[in-house]
């Protein structure tokens, strides 16, 4: 069986990554979708939140798990008998970034292969830090996130 993992913080979970989700759950046996648990980092969301709400936007999609994960992402893998890591590239920027985990990721367990999933052009502006932004300032998320986030993030808000 052919196990993934889609690591992230998702903080909170975007149209972005549901792309990404959806077109990687086509292509394994089994996706886990794996939020990060970061003692040193200030989420808005706590992780159960960012679970639930992951959860209630890929409910329709049977081969997609959601857990979460602390510590080093390859252990999380092993863990879960999973050997592919999934990542989303947006720009050049997402690649540098990526490269320096995939490589680290490998150095660390070799038999760990990132494999990198290209954004859809309609989200490949959308990153969890600028919906943020736009849902703080009263701006409008609807096309941006699952109709659960646009709804928590209103009441984060208060908007
Ligand atoms: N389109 C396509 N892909 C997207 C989009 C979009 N619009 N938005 C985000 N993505 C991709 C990102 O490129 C990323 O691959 C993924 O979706 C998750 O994004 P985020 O922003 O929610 O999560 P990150 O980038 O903060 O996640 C970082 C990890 C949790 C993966 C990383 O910190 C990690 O593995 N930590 C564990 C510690 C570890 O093992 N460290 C050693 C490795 S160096």
């Amino acid at each position: 069986m052919n196990v993934a993992i889609y690591p992230g913080s998702f903080d909170p979970v975007t149209n972005g990554h549901l792309d990404i989700i959806e077109r990687s759950s086509r292509l394994f046996d089994r996706l886990i979708v794996a939020v990060l648990r970061n003692p040193s980092k200030k989420p808005l969301f706590t992780v159960e939140e960012r679970i639930e709400m992951i959860k209630g936007s890929v409910s329709h999609i049977k081969n997609v798990e959601v857990d979460h994960f602390s510590g080093l992402l390859v252990d999380f893998a092993r863990l879960k008998k999973a050997r592919i890591i999934i990542k989303g590239l947006r720009a050049v920027s997402d690649f540098e970034y990526e490269l320096q985990m995939a490589l680290m990721n490998k150095k660390l367990d070799r038999e760990i292969e990132t494999i990198f999933i290209m954004t859809s052009t309609k989200y490949s502006y959308l990153s969890s830090s600028v919906v943020k932004e736009v849902a703080s300032l009263g701006g409008c998320v609807k096309d941006l996130v699952p109709p659960m986030v646009a709804e928590k993030l209103k009441e984060k808000f208060n908007k």
